[in-house]
């Protein structure tokens, strides 16, 4: 069968090797905040902090996956999925940021891995997602050049541990959001609002995925290596020039600021001159910089969730891109987003499949040579169990239809998409909106840790069994 072959049987059927997976993250799912030598990351000083948080709610207990992971495995693999992508707390097996590995944070992944493989589910490790030692922010965190040579040697001692187990990696989850709202909006840990911090920071996260790239590589030689980026699918408003001016700003700084070096090796002039009030470029980029960013890819991971429509007069309206006390959008900020009428999930975010599509297409073009992954999808909803205790999510269901519909026909277009993670395996802790939000497709009672598959766990676990989705 090619990649996009399709059996008369009413479903849409995806390449026999794609990967059909969930994804979760260690801060909103392991808890265990203080046990066996983990030490604090800026997501545990961020939520201890009053008003950062909803509700005061925080990541030290979580959905106890540091304890229960073999029941959360066990789920995985019932459903039929074949994949797992989880990430590695960086202050759990190297606390200070500095010096040799712990080995009893180590033996938690390697226990967690083994579960994984004997359960037949492909490992994807993600080296960062957030959680920062506090150490080293307290050092100066992602704006000092030295946080990225850390994060080289803190992936090189998690490669050689696990290297033997796994070999998928991905180096940084979205790394928009560690510089652009830990460091720009201040909404997400460490709660900075510096617009040129923030720019400081995307430049080191570049440089520390080139690091953490040659990292794996070195001691991983068959890694299957790649980023995920939560990109922007960007719309102007309206054809006004205007608006499209402001699409290419936000295009530039909300995308072309990590698909520029990590893909092309280089930033673009444009980004550099919107931004150049604000940093000097030349010397915050040392030689060498843009190659190191520019390693090889085995696949880039996209995260997609919504589109965004902008403007380049305001008011903003729109609830995904709403702003913290500073700004996400560094010499942009007086770019206005905007909510389209239609349907949203209970985050606010307008529901619209056409936008990963749009973006895959446009990735695509960009390097044609790049397999793709989706590395996270998926929705929350107001979920509650029924006093028989089912949950049904049928709006998460036709969510997940829709989106992996338009990853179909990405395939069928001729675009390399290797595998789809459903975001989140389980509800869990939804950074500042704490446990208010579910977007989970395994319902989790915060205060008993009981797991509950939704309805929305049986269908994608019917789809992952059977390669294939129902025809829309
Ligand atoms: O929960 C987050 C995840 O940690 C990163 N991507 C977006 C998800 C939903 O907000």
């Amino acid at each position: 069968m090619t990649r996009s072959a399709r059996p008369d049987d009413g479903l849409l059927h995806f390449p026999p090797d794609f990967l059909w997976g969930a994804a979760t993250s260690a801060y909103q799912i392991e808890g265990a905040a203080a046990e066996d030598g983990r030490t604090p990351s800026i997501w545990d000083t961020f939520s201890a902090t009053p008003g950062k948080v909803h509700h005061g709610d925080t990541g030290a207990v979580a959905v106890d996956h540091y304890h229960r992971f073999r029941e959360d495995v066990a789920l995985m693999r019932d459903l039929g999925l074949s994949a797992y992508r989880f990430s590695i707390a960086w202050p759990r097996v190297q606390p200070t940021g500095h010096g040799p590995g712990v080995e009893r944070g180590l033996d938690f992944y390697r226990r967690l891995v083994d579960a994984l493989l004997e359960a037949g589910l492909t490992p994807v490790a993600t080296l960062y997602h957030w959680d920062l030692p506090q150490e080293l922010e307290d050092a100066g965190g992602w704006p000092a050049r030295d946080t990225a040579e850390r994060f080289g040697a803190y992936a090189a001692l998690a490669a050689e541990a696990l290297g033997d187990r796994v070999s998928h990696w991905t180096t940084l989850n979205e790394p928009w959001c560690s510089a652009f709202l830990g460091y720009g909006s201040g909404v997400h840990a460490p709660g900075r609002t510096d617009p040129a911090d923030a720019l400081r920071a995307a430049h080191h996260l570049n440089l520390a995925h080139g690091r953490a790239a040659a990292a794996v590589r070195a001691a991983v030689p068959d890694a299957r290596l790649s980023v995920s980026l939560n990109l922007h699918q960007v719309r102007p408003l309206t054809d006004s020039a205007a608006d499209a001016e402001a699409a290419r700003r936000i295009d530039a700084v909300g995308n072309r600021v990590f698909l520029g070096p990590m893909l092309h090796g280089r930033y673009d002039d444009d980004l550099l001159g919107d931004t150049a009030h604000l940093v000097d470029w030349d010397r915050l980029i040392q030689p060498g910089d843009t190659v190191a960013a520019h390693a090889p890819l085995d696949a880039l991971g996209i995260n997609y969730y919504t589109p965004a429509w902008v403007s380049a007069d305001g008011p903003s309206t729109s609830v995904a891109h709403g702003t913290g006390s500073g700004s996400p959008w560094p010499g942009s900020e007086s770019v206005a987003f905007h909510q389209p009428a239609g349907p949203a999930s209970s985050m606010g975010w307008p529901i619209d499949a056409t936008g990963l599509f749009d973006l895959l297409s446009r990735v695509h073009r960009e390097r044609p040579d790049l397999p793709l992954l989706i590395t996270e999808n998926g929705m929350a909803c107001d979920d509650y169990p029924t006093p028989e205790g089912e949950v049904r999510d049928p709006e998460r269901i036709a969510y997940l239809q829709d989106h992996l519909t338009a990853v179909h026909r990405a395939i069928a277009a001729g675009i390399d998409v290797r595998g789809y993670f459903q975001w989140s395996l389980m509800d869990n802790f939804e950074w500042a909106y704490g446990y208010a939000k579910r977007f989970g497709v395994i319902y989790v009672d915060f205060a008993t840790q009981r797991r509950t598959l939704k309805s929305s766990a049986y269908w994608y676990g019917e789809a992952a069994r059977k390669g294939a989705i129902p025809t829309p």
